[in-house]
């Protein structure tokens, strides 16, 4: 079952670290700031959507959603520091670092991916199937870590620095790792959770896959008809200097890449029995025909 957007908000929120002392109130200002500043909340609601579809009962998958909403909300607040892309909005507010400061955001984005941890470690001391919910965890640390999300952003800072004609290897690596890892593990804690065999999540792993590859590249095209400000920043002399699979593949093979990528979704969708009425489906349809 799907909650209502207000519900979701409201769940969300609830696993925010509370305010004991006044000394810490900074820090827990700015990540209640980041992370309830309204984004698509897309990866809680596909790990949602896949428990829906193998009937796991709610709540038990609500502090994997929010822990994959806060590991994804630090890494936008990371990411918009002026070491990285120096962004100076986000979710159309100002940005963390804007708002607060470069050392309060660092410490922000710090304490949301911990509170992350904790928030699924908490659920897991209280589950019936403490496995499933280990298992979930483990797969959401490794995307976001090395071999995931960070491996992603470290390979993207460096590409700046490639000669060009070398870069469509490290672009494949980039946008399966920056953009691909999280999503994809949103599909399958989901699978996990809800203690599917290996060749379901097998599945599931493909479907975010894809829309992890979909999803960037979108991005990308988006970018292109944004203005400075729609993207935070103060010029645009970044976006000339990007690598991105528009700049190394040209808009009409951006554009046959997304299509191809979810047209692959829906046939997993298919495989899976997934059907056309269904949260997943029409979530996939939502980011196929999103605008921002
Ligand atoms: C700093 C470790 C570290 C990683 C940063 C997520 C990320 C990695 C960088 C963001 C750069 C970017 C704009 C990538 C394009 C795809 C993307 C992840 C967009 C933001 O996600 P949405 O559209 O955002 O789901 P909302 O705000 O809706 O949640």
């Amino acid at each position: 079952m799907r909650v209502e957007e207000k519900e979701l908000e409201g769940i969300l929120a609830s696993y925010l670290p509370v305010r004991e002392e006044p000394y810490n109130a900074k820090v827990l200002e700015a990540m209640a700031y980041s992370y309830l500043a309204g984004g698509k909340r897309l990866r809680p609601r596909i790990l949602e959507a896949v428990c829906a579809q193998y009937g796991l009962e709610p709540p038990l998958m609500w502090p994997f959603m929010a822990a994959i909403e806060m590991i994804h909300t630090y890494s936008l607040v990371h990411d918009d520091l002026p070491a990285m892309d120096d962004d100076v909005l986000r979710r159309g507010l100002p940005t963390c670092h804007v708002r607060y400061g470069e050392a309060t955001a660092i410490l922000a984005g710090d304490a949301l991916l911990n509170r992350a941890y904790e928030v699924m470690l908490q659920a897991c001391l209280h589950m019936e199937d403490k496995k499933a919910g280990l298992e979930a965890a483990r797969a959401l640390a490794a995307a976001a870590g090395s071999h995931g999300m960070v491996g992603g952003q470290s390979a993207d800072m460096e590409s700046q620095e490639l000669e060009s004609g070398s870069g469509e290897e490290v672009l494949a690596y980039i946008h399966a790792h920056k953009t691909g890892s999280i999503l994809e593990a949103a599909f399958v804690m989901g699978g996990i959770l809800a203690r599917q065999p290996e060749s379901v999540l097998q599945k599931l792993r493909k479907m975010g896959a894809s829309m992890g590859m979909a999803f960037q590249i979108q991005d990308d095209l988006l970018d292109l008809v944004a203005s400075p400000v729609e993207l935070g920043k103060t010029n645009s002399d970044e976006r000339n200097s990007k690598l991105t699979y528009v700049s190394v593949h040209g808009e009409e093979a951006a554009e046959a890449a997304v299509a191809a990528c979810f047209k692959e979704v829906y046939q997993l969708l298919t495989d899976l029995r997934f059907g056309a009425d269904g949260s997943l489906w029409a979530l996939v349809q939502e980011m196929e025909n999103r605008k921002k």
